[in-house]
């Protein structure tokens, strides 16, 4: 992509904006950046952009700022229906986001995930069972690395004898920007409803999803969960070779569970190939198998042995907020999943403990439906606490079905449960939507759970 004396907009001020801003300054190209917020929001990130040379809109999107550019780089954020940047759309200005920008200057081979739930514990597990491998690996995307950032690491880490992967946590808001985008090894875990609050429906979604694989080819790899219908369907968009993965039944190649064990198999008349024990697998919950049946198929596909694969899943710990037991009070044990921001990632935090849980649900509402719940909360929570802009929706839609204590508050929904759990008992914040009506963001809230269960007195 040649950038030098082009002009590029970027939209929104957040990491992926100010990363990309000043990628874009670095190999010459003339940045103005657009933000919504005001100047005083923006206190902080304007000094350095503006000693960069780029130039600052703030305070909103000035229609002229969108016009007169040869290039929109779009933040994840930022909706592509937003009125001026589908207006340059029409007008012919191409519009893309800092994945497609960064991912045309990297060097190596990418592995690119995607799914509703599990992208961050796989993302974080195959770029750790990568680098136990001694394969150069970065790790970055929607996991909180701006990609643009891993462009030079990846420079700096590149040696003549091996290619550098990049192992990238891509999100549906991040593919809807992409035109050129292709990954070596395309993974998607799992499609179910989230973020229609901004695809509108369930196949605009899933759309975005499948985007991932658009541009791959015969010498590419797409990695499928067998057992998710939506999932299943990409698989007709595709040029790549497809592998299956699947907790229940064998598959026609690709990674299952037979009995008790992981096994892999390389082609369709092949041998199953034994990779680890299902019971070695330290992480809690059966969506956790499925997470480590799609790493354990990516990493085989790039020719990481077996025996390496299981050294790496027996040692790999919960990731932070995600099903991240924090500790063990009075009996009581606190789990933070705080990145369970829609109703099934909640659904299956819920399914990973037996009963006696005590659940704070609630933030920012995404157009979700927590009727989904019910089943689930029926059978396994005690009390249900409610928080955030979303409690009045949850708790008519949840009436009837538990006992519900409207907590308004993180600390108040902790301080009701901590008062009310038995020993044995677990409380889990498992919100089922977004944070951003309270928090900075899931890993705020998550960090709020933390520091307040670490504060608990024992007696
Ligand atoms: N903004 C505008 N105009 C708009 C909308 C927003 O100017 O119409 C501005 C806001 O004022 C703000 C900025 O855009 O200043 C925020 O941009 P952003 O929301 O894209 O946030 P970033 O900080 O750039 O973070 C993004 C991803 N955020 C989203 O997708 C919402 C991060 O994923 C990602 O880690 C980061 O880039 C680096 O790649 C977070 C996320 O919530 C974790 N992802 C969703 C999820 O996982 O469910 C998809």
């Amino acid at each position: 992509m040649e950038l030098k004396n082009k002009r590029v907009l970027v939209v929104g001020l957040g990491k992926s904006g100010v990363a990309a801003a000043l990628f874009l300054r670095d190999r010459g190209a003339r940045v103005t950046v657009s933000d919504a917020r005001s100047a005083q929001e923006l206190a902080k990130e304007i000094p350095a952009l503006l000693e960069a040379g780029i130039a600052v809109e703030s305070g909103g999107h000035g229609l002229l700022t969108f016009r007169r550019q040869d290039l929109i780089v779009v933040s994840p954020g930022v909706p592509l229906e937003t009125a001026e940047v589908a207006q340059a759309a029409r007008l012919g200005v191409p519009v893309i986001g800092e994945l497609e920008l960064a991912s045309s200057f990297l060097r190596g081979k990418v592995v690119a995930i995607t799914g509703s739930n599990g992208k961050t514990t796989t993302t974080t597990l195959l770029g750790q069972i990568f680098a136990d491998a001694g394969l150069p690996t970065l790790v970055g995307g929607n996991i909180g690395l701006p990609v643009v950032e891993l462009v030079e690491r990846e420079a700096a880490l590149a040696t003549e004898a091996d290619d550098v992967w990049s192992v990238l946590e891509v999100s549906s808001f991040q593919l809807e920007t992409t035109a050129e985008f292709r990954p070596r090894i395309a993974m998607v875990l799992n499609i179910t409803a989230d973020h229609l609050d901004r695809h509108k429906t369930f196949e605009r979604y899933a759309a975005a999803k499948a985007r991932i694989t658009a541009r791959q080819g015969a010498d590419d790899f797409l990695v499928l969960n067998a057992e998710d219908k939506a999932t299943q369907m990409v698989a007709a968009h595709t040029g790549a070779q497809v592998f299956w993965f699947s907790a229940a039944r064998r598959i026609r190649r690709g990674a299952f569970v037979h009995g008790e064990s992981v096994l892999f198999l390389a082609a369709e008349n092949g041998t199953p190939e034994p990779i680890l024990p299902v019971a070695e697998i330290p992480l809690r919950g059966a969506h956790n198998v499925e997470n480590v049946l799609a790493a354990v198929c990516a990493a085989r596909l790039a020719g990481v042995a077996a025996e390496s694969i299981r050294r790496t899943v027996r040692e790999f710990h919960a990731v932070e907020h995600r099903l991240e037991p924090v500790r063990t009070v009075r009996g009581v044990t606190y789990f933070n999943d705080s990145k369970a921001t829609n109703v099934d990632a909640a659904a299956k935090a819920i399914a990973s403990f037996a009963g006696g849980i005590h659940l704070i649900l609630g933030g920012k509402d995404k157009d979700s439906d927590y009727t989904q719940l019910a089943p689930l909360v029926r059978e396994r929570v005690r009390v249900v606490y409610t928080i955030g802009s979303a409690a009045e929706k949850i708790e008519r839609e949840l009436a009837g079905v538990v006992k519900i204590e409207a907590a308004e508050i993180l600390t108040k929904a902790l301080a009701l449960a901590a008062d009310k759990a038995k020993e044995g008992e677990i409380v889990l914040l498992a919100p089922a939507c977004a944070s951003f009506d309270q928090f900075e963001n899931y890993e705020h809230r998550g960090r709020v759970f933390r520091e307040w269960v670490m504060n608990l007195k024992e007696q």
